[in-house]
């Protein structure tokens, strides 16, 4: 558990000045440019002893994907591009960091692209994120008056320059080659990888595409050490980390905690637990809508970190915790996953395309009970033909939440189709 000594993001809730001079009040800008003279191999060997992980969803190493970044110059530059599309559902954590917490972004975007070679940084912000644009524009420009961006950054030696641009609305453009793909000025849609964006990024040039929370711990892991980072959590799932708690709580929040913190002590310390009691609820996504739900009786022990939640066949993912009791129809609530997962895909891949639409038309049945037993195993196979064929991961996480849904509830799902026939046969006998 975490003391508010430790926790990095200290304005989460907006109840401190936003500005510059209440974010150094709170010890950020503290020696910026000390940590940049340690110099590129220095930063990001501190980063990789942190053992930070991706906090995108994918949990891949950050330090070791800043190192990823060619070390000499070819003669094209090299950019930083930050995430910001947060548009998972259950998801709204970097909101809280650009609105309240601004200046941890801009300083970590600064340290982690000298240690990437690069002196520009794009943020792509997702097309709803009006206020945390103001926000973090008023930030930046705050930061350009003191001297922190432009020349010489924060008296560091280095160049640097931050722009912001806004997405128009597409889930897909979070996918960090749509991203690239929209930055550019082209529709939204994922590239092939290999090549990764640290070889072949933006406008051809050599890249990283990190998440805001990811890129915000950076300097405070810096400052405080690496030693002190890992100490949160568990071994391969170090950190403090945000969570986003929503639906059946007494007290939906976000919040920051240790990595590796159980489901239920999360839910009791900053949610007043769940409705109704523990005994009330029903299932629990831990990560976002793309990871498959735990039933109750897995919320018990749950810890909450990528490998415990793996080996559950679910996912840390997003941290976006969506809690549902007793009165949730949970066939319909993946259905309406299944829905979004739809209408989001880009369409350039079949399984994809197709298979979207055949999951949710499905799906749609198994809410009504208008299904066959025997379609429930070919629904699964469908899942099985979209996951892994597709470009990017989005048909992963449109099958994924259909997958648990299945392992979970497979009772369920029968006794709503039987229930529906048990009907039919008798209204046939009555009529
Ligand atoms: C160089 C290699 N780079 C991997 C890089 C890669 C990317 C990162 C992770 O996200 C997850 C999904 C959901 N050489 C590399 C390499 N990289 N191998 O590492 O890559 P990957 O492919 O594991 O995943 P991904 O496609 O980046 C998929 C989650 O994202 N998700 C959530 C979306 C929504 C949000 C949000 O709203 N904040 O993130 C959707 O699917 O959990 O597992 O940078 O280039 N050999
Ligand atoms: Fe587009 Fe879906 Fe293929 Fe991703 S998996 S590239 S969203 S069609």
């Amino acid at each position: 558990m975490l003391d508010d000594k430790d926790r990095i993001f200290t304005n989460l809730y907006g109840m401190h000045d936003r500005s510059l001079k209440g974010a150094r009040a709170r010890g950020h800008w503290d020696g910026t440019a000390e940590i940049i003279k340690r110099g590129r191999d220095e930063i990001i060997a501190v980063m990789k002893a942190s053992g930070l992980r991706g906090r995108g969803g994918a949990g891949f190493p950050t330090g070791l994907k800043w190192s990823f970044m060619p070390k000499e110059s070819d003669g094209r530059p090299a950019y930083l591009v930050v995430n910001a599309d947060e548009s998972e559902p259950g998801t709204c954590k970097d909101r809280e960091i650009m609105r309240h917490d601004p200046h941890t972004l801009i300083e970590g975007c600064l340290i982690a692209s000298f240690a990437m070679g690069a002196h520009a940084c794009y943020v792509y912000l997702r097309g709803e994120y009006i206020r945390e644009r103001e926000a973090l524009q008023a930030a930046i420009d705050e930061c350009y008056d003191a001297g922190l961006l432009g020349p010489n950054a924060a008296k560091s030696g280095w160049d640097f320059d931050i722009y912001l641009h806004h997405g128009a609305g597409a889930y897909i453009c979070g996918e960090e080659t749509a991203l690239l793909e929209s930055l550019e000025g082209k529709k939204g849609m994922p590239r092939l990888k290999p090549p990764f964006p640290a070889n072949t990024g933006l406008y051809g040039c050599p890249t990283t595409v990190n998440n805001v929370e990811s890129i915000a711990v950076a300097p405070t892991i810096l400052r405080r050490g690496a030693d002190w980072f890992a100490g949160f959590g568990r071994p391969n799932n170090t950190g403090t980390k945000i969570f986003a708690i929503s639906g059946h709580v007494n007290a939906p929040c976000v919040v920051e905690e240790e990595m590796s913190i159980t489901l239920r002590e999360l839910l009791d310390r900053h949610c007043g637990g769940v409705r109704g009691g523990w005994d009330n609820l029903k299932a629990v996504i831990p990560g976002g809508s793309s990871v498959p739900l735990l039933p109750a009786s897995l919320c018990e022990d749950a810890i909450m970190d990528f490998d415990w939640l793996r080996d559950q066949k679910s996912g840390l993912g997003t941290a976006a915790v969506m809690v549902m009791d007793q009165s949730v129809d949970v066939i319909k609530a993946i259905w309406r996953l299944s829905a979004f997962y739809k209408h989001e895909s880009c369409g350039q891949c079949t399984p994809c395309r197709e298979g979207t639409g055949w999951m949710m038309r499905v799906m749609q049945r198994l809410v009504t009970g208008d299904a066959e037993i025997e379609e429930i195993d070919m629904l699964l196979e469908v899942t099985t033909q979209v996951e892994g064929h597709t470009i990017c991961a989005l048909g992963d996480a449109a099958a994924w939440p259909i997958q648990g849904l299945i392992r979970h509830f497979r009772g369920e799902i029968e006794d709503r189709i039987k229930a529906k026939q048990r009907g039919r046969v008798s209204a046939m006998a009555a009529g």
